[in-house]
């Protein structure tokens, strides 16, 4: 027997509504109850379930229309035998009451989040729709986590920026304590940036990292003269400052190292300043201040830089300006320790270095067939694979070593 289903009184003085989604096709067997479509109001999603089981026969909606109760919905084949016939006389009257003088049909539903559908307007499923976005992906900032125009609106933002910033969905809360003793601390501000750029860049950047070693014996010996030397006195001088001027002298070799990818990821865009930012560790999280042009200062200059970012960092006394514009990242673990490690690119950038502590170690000499005792740094490099090919990192990383282990370049 074939039967129609209409769309039953929605309460609330609601008489019509759009449909956001069809959840049934011709040909597709459906229960008693079994939820055909999602509907919206302005006031509320509804699952709109079947007043009876069968095989679909027609689907007489679509997304998007407007349906208003006593509508067909769909047809359907049911299994049932036919309705004797004083029952079908009944049908003379009006659609709805036939249908509840047969059978009180289920009374629509608001849909709820578990039924996997978040709580939206019609044109923001429409919209969400047309884009192909999940609104489960969308935290609702409305009444009932409801997704506004504007969350849609921020969410696509976000994308189209590539920010990492975009709403999240929690995941599974974990009690812990039930384990044992725990305590929770909130995220400061800084690392939670650091957190989402991060994520963001190990999400979206091919990263590959090339390691390889430094002889920096001469410049360890060439440091310590320095820092005996009057000036330096008064200023103590670290590795880093050397590190950071040999890379800035690199990049202008290797230009590629200081580019980035345009925001259509169809340009290269080579930069001619060197702007190097370096990770410096604060109780509040990890900051990256940048020393500029450090390829046009000193030893000295680049060190009074460094030292007074640094400080500033430590103390949150930086200026929004000081952690932007770099070209190039180091981060150095030198004075803490560790051999080798893969640092994260710093977008969007293109590469960044990562030293680490060096070590005395017996080197084999084949001019003089001995073996002597050289100062070696451990270095990486992590570059952006859509940028840098391999060969040029090796090369980078072996012009690197060569730069650091000469001493006439820091005049
Ligand atoms: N090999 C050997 N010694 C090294 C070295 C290396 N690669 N790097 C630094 N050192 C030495 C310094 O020269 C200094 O020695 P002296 O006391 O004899 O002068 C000592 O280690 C301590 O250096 P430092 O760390 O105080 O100073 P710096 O200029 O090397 O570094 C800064 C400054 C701000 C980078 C550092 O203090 C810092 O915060 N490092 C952590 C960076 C970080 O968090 N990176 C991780 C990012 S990813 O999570």
């Amino acid at each position: 027997m074939i039967k129609e289903i209409l769309l039953p009184d929605l309460g609330e003085g609601i008489d019509t509504a759009e449909v956001s989604e069809v959840l049934v096709f011709p040909g597709k067997t459906i229960k008693t109850d079994d939820i055909i479509l999602v509907l919206e109001s302005e006031k509320a999603s509804m699952e709109i379930p079947a007043e009876a089981g069968g095989k679909v026969k027609k689907v007489l909606v679509a997304p998007g229309a407007t349906v208003e109760t006593g509508q067909p919905l769909i047809t359907l084949e049911t299994t049932a035998k036919k309705a004797p016939k004083q029952k079908v006389k009944e049908k003379k009257g009006k659609p709805v009451a036939e249908t509840k003088a047969r059978r009180e049909p289920e009374k629509p539903r608001e849909a709820k989040r578990e039924t996997n559908r978040a709580f939206a307007s019609p044109g923001v499923r429409r919209l969400s729709r047309e884009l192909k976005i999940d609104l489960q992906s969308i935290k609702g900032t409305g009444p009932k986590e409801r997704v506004t125009k504007e969350d849609l609106h921020s969410f696509i933002r976000n994308k189209m920026e590539g920010a990492s910033e975009g709403p999240r969905r929690p995941g599974t809360e974990i009690d812990f304590s039930q384990w044992g003793k725990i305590e929770t601390q909130k995220l400061t501000k800084i690392k939670g940036i650091t957190a989402r750029r991060m994520q963001q860049s190990w999400q979206t950047i091919p990263h590959v990292t090339q390691f390889d070693e430094a002889d920096i014996t001469d410049l360890h010996a060439y440091r310590q003269k320095l820092n005996k030397g009057a000036r330096a006195k008064r200023q103590k001088v670290t590795f880093l400052p050397f590190f950071m001027k040999a890379a800035a002298d690199l990049l202008k070799e290797m230009p590629a190292f200081n580019s980035s990818l345009d925001h259509r990821e169809e340009n290269l865009i080579f930069k001619h300043y060197f702007h190097i930012g370096f990770a410096v560790d604060t109780p509040a999280g990890l900051m990256v201040p940048v020393v500029r042009d450090v390829d046009q200062k000193n030893i000295f200059e680049i060190s009074a830089e460094l030292q007074d970012l640094s400080q500033r960092a430590r103390d949150k006394k930086l200026k929004p300006s000081e952690l932007k514009g770099g070209t190039f990242t180091i981060s150095s673990l030198g004075g803490i320790g560790g051999t080798f490690f893969t640092p994260i690119i710093n977008p969007p950038q293109v590469a960044i270095l990562g030293l680490s502590e060096s070590w005395w170690k017996k080197v084999y000499d084949h001019k003089n067939k001995t073996t002597r005792p050289r100062y070696i740094l451990p270095f990486s490099l992590s570059y952006d694979h859509r940028v840098i090919d391999g060969v040029a990192a090796a090369r980078f990383t072996d012009k690197y070593a060569e730069t650091l282990a000469r001493t006439d370049n820091y005049k």
